[in-house]
């Protein structure tokens, strides 16, 4: 049984230490962020705010800002078993005669039981506010000094595709111009882009619903931030996480489904020959977005909880929660990329790359030239489509280890022969690329190089002591030590 729901999730934290609650009157402007900032990076708990200056409603952030606090909300000891849940799908093989059918059929009645499922009531509308209404009532942040203003940083942005009516829930920051109206900040490359082009291809001035929902149970919460081929609705893979089906409510006033146990929605649409000028926002970059144009949310009905609590995040310099949010999907769909490229041996995403910048692959190289086979593989994979420098190294190289990488990648290149440029479609947020949203693209080859790519030498071993001797050194170690002194090694 998965969390009920936000407040049954941070019920948990609470039990298991790992929750903060702060009475004092703190502000949403720049406040929070600072106390924010500060906890994440000491690698504290998560954090309630009562009393957010302006606001009678609670705020709560830094909910995911821990490996450990992730693991409690998939409610596993490690994010390898959600990996190795993932594998034991992906590993269904076609079953051979009578035995291995009967014993397939729990495996897909399993699968059969993620969907979302559809409810007639939710707690996310007790109270529904089609007038009268505006976000003032909630403690929305504004997060760094040069921000534009406030913006909903953890939403769940639903809408649908117009072309297969398909579901798509994306995490779209949205900035707040009144009451009644934010941004809408989907990149160019993200699936509710894609559905706003393919309606304003149709109707160029017609409009879009969208339904943002805010605050959930953990893995509903991430649904819009897991990066699932399109077409592929997020809330069934949040069913996976939490083995149980994610229950949806029919909105009051567009044709769209929350989950229902969210604590805020708003109903709205998204006219589509309207943009605005949107940011800056202090991003998780570590560096500030400039202004951008960008689609607007006109919202037309608020729907809440009796006493919602309002989750939001902060993004800025890393590491962050949402390096913690990555991280954990980067384990958790390493067997999808292992099922397509088998040679992947371990892949790693450094907090300083934020996940754009910098993936380092390890491959087991069978023939010539398939590191660079890998990094086009990279580069055409889902939203790992982004990343600015690809390092691939050999099977024997620890990529969780940057110290490691930077010693042997470095000892292994000839930077002329081994690093090659490609362009492509660059993350909107790089301010370096010459163009918004297009760009290039490094790839180091940092494997061993073999005689049949070239390499005329004869590569060096590293260098390892052999275990006899090591064997005998140990049996005089603690004797050694003595003579040595109390100093470390
Ligand atoms: C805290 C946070 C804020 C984000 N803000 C944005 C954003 O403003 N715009 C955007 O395009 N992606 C943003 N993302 C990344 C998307 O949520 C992510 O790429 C997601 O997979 C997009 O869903 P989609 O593939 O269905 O479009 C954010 C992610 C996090 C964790
Ligand atoms: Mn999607």
């Amino acid at each position: 049984m998965g969390y009920r729901d936000l407040r049954d999730f941070v019920r948990t934290l609470e039990k298991n230490d790992e929750l903060g609650k702060i009475s004092a009157e703190v502000d949403p402007v720049l406040e929070i962020t600072e106390i924010t900032d500060r906890v994440v990076k000491a690698r504290g708990p998560a954090l309630l705010f009562e009393r957010a200056k302006g606001s009678k409603i609670p705020a709560v952030t830094n909910l995911l800002g821990s490996e450990r606090r992730m693991c409690l909300a998939l409610e596993v000891d490690t994010l390898d078993e959600v990996a190795e849940r993932v594998h034991s799908f992906l590993d269904v093989k076609s079953p051979q005669g009578i035995l291995e059918k009967v014993k397939m059929l729990p495996k897909l009645a399993e699968i059969g039981s993620f969907f979302p499922k559809a409810v007639r009531n939710g707690a996310c509308q007790e109270v529904v506010r089609t007038e009268n209404f505006s976000l003032d009532y909630f403690p929305i942040l504004k997060c760094w000094p040069q921000d534009g203003g406030r913006y909903i940083t953890w939403p769940m942005v639903i809408t649908r595709n117009p072309e297969t009516g398909k579901r798509n829930v994306g995490c779209y920051r949205m900035q707040v111009y009144d009451g009644r109206t934010t941004g809408m900040h989907w990149q160019t490359q993200k699936h509710g882009a894609e559905h706003f082009r393919n309606a304003r291809a149709k109707n160029p001035q017609g409009k879009i619903e969208v339904a943002v929902a805010i605050g959930a149970d953990p893995a509903t919460a991430l649904a819009g931030i897991l990066p699932v081929p399109p077409d592929m609705d997020e809330f069934l893979f949040s069913g996976f996480m939490r083995r149980d089906p994610v229950e949806l409510v029919q909105c009051k006033t567009v044709d769209l489904e929350v989950p229902a146990n969210a604590e805020i929605v708003l109903e709205g649409h998204v006219n589509l020959g309207e943009m605005r000028t949107e940011g800056p926002f202090g991003d998780h970059t570590g560096f500030y977005s400039l202004e951008g144009e960008f689609p607007v949310f006109h919202i037309d009905c608020i729907t809440h909880r009796k006493e919602p609590l309002y989750l939001t995040t902060i993004v800025g310099p890393p590491p962050q929660e949402d390096y913690f949010m990555g991280h954990a999907i980067e384990r958790i769909f390493m067997p999808v990329m292992k099922m397509q490229y088998p040679e992947i041996v371990d892949v790693a995403m450094p907090a300083e790359g934020i996940f754009q910048n910098l993936m380092i692959v390890a491959i087991r190289k069978s023939y010539p030239g398939q590191a660079r086979k890998i990094m086009n593989a990279i580069w055409s994979l889902g939203q790992a489509m982004f990343t600015k420098v690809v390092v691939v190294v050999d099977h024997d190289v620890n990529v969780q280890d940057s110290r490691e990488v930077v010693w042997k990648a470095l000892c292994a290149i000839d930077p002329e022969r081994d690093i090659q440029f490609v362009m492509g479609p660059v993350d909107t947020l790089d301010h370096a690329a010459r163009r918004q949203d297009y760009g290039s693209k490094m790839g180091v080859d940092a494997t061993r190089k073999w005689p049949e790519e070239g390499y005329a030498g004869r590569w060096p071993d590293e260098i390892k002591m052999d275990d006899a001797t090591k064997h005998r050194v140990d049996k005089i170690w603690q004797q050694l030590k003595r003579v040595l002194g109390p100093k470390k090694n």
